[in-house]
Formats: C-alpha cells, structure tokens, sequence
C-alpha cells in the first residue's frame, strides 16, 4: 500500500513537471495484464487530451502493450516502476526508425505510467507482443476522439 502511494506521488510529480501552460484535459486510464488477455478492450481519448494510462501486470508472465503507429504531439513518456522498487525513466528517448510509435514493456509485478498526447482522430490497436499472447486474445483499440 505505501509503494502504491509513493507511485501516486511520483506521478503526481511527474504530470507537475510537464505541465503545459495552455489548460489540457487529462484523461487516466488504468489497464491491467493478466495471463493472458488485458482488462480493457477499448480506451477513448480525444484528440489534444494528455492521456495518463498507467499498465499494471499482474501476472507472472511477461507481458507489454504496444501501439505501432500513433500521431502523438511528442514521443510518449513512458515511467516504469518494478517490485524491487527500482525506477526507469524512458522520458526524452527518441523514436527508432521501425519501431512502435509506443511500446510499455510489463515484466510481472511492474507498474508503468506513459503519458502521451494522441493528434489525430482514428482508431488505433493496440497489443502484446510476446509470441502468442495477440493471438489469445490480448488486443484491443485506443479510440481518438474528435477533440474540441
Ligand atoms: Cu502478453
């Protein structure tokens, strides 16, 4: 339970420190990855929204959650919290040619927080990576609105 509040605060800290000066909506979702599938199907955000979507595993396989392409106003923040209590930022790593427009990666017992702001309107899918784990169900599509 303190992890969970100390994760909360680092959040916390971390939407603080990306503040925009312009007011933006905020939108949190939370998925959680079992063995195998995730618990949502779909997520929905409108387009300019910073979407807060925080990837609890808690299975014990490993698992992710990848978009291959999705129009974002900058590379996706992507913060992993593991059981041992040690921390990755991903912040300010540059996209790689090839590779997904987002990728959380889920090792058992980890709590990952990506903070995006998807551009454009559409349907985007997304899903796990590992060997097999799409196939058994573990997809599902991220829904950009029409923004305001
Ligand atoms: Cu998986």
């Amino acid at each position: 339970m303190r992890k969970r509040a100390l994760f909360v605060l680092v959040t916390l800290a971390m939407l603080a420190a990306c503040q925009e000066p312009e007011p933006q909506d905020v939108v949190g979702v939370t998925i959680h990855l079992n063995d195998i599938h995730y618990d949502l199907e779909t997520i929905e955000v409108a387009a300019g929204d910073l979407l807060v979507l925080t990837v609890i595993n808690q299975g014990a396989l490993d698992h992710d959650f990848v978009i291959d392409e999705l129009p974002t106003k900058d590379p996706p923040h992507v913060h992993t919290m593991e059981e041992a209590g040690t921390e990755h930022d991903h912040s300010n790593m540059e996209r790689i040619p090839g590779e997904p427009a987002l990728h959380i990666g889920a090792a058992p017992g980890t709590i990952s927080t990506a903070t995006l702001t998807p551009t454009e309107p559409g349907r985007y899918s997304f899903y796990c990576s590992v060997a097999g784990h799409r196939e058994a169900g573990m997809e599902g599509v991220l829904i950009v609105t029409e923004g305001d």
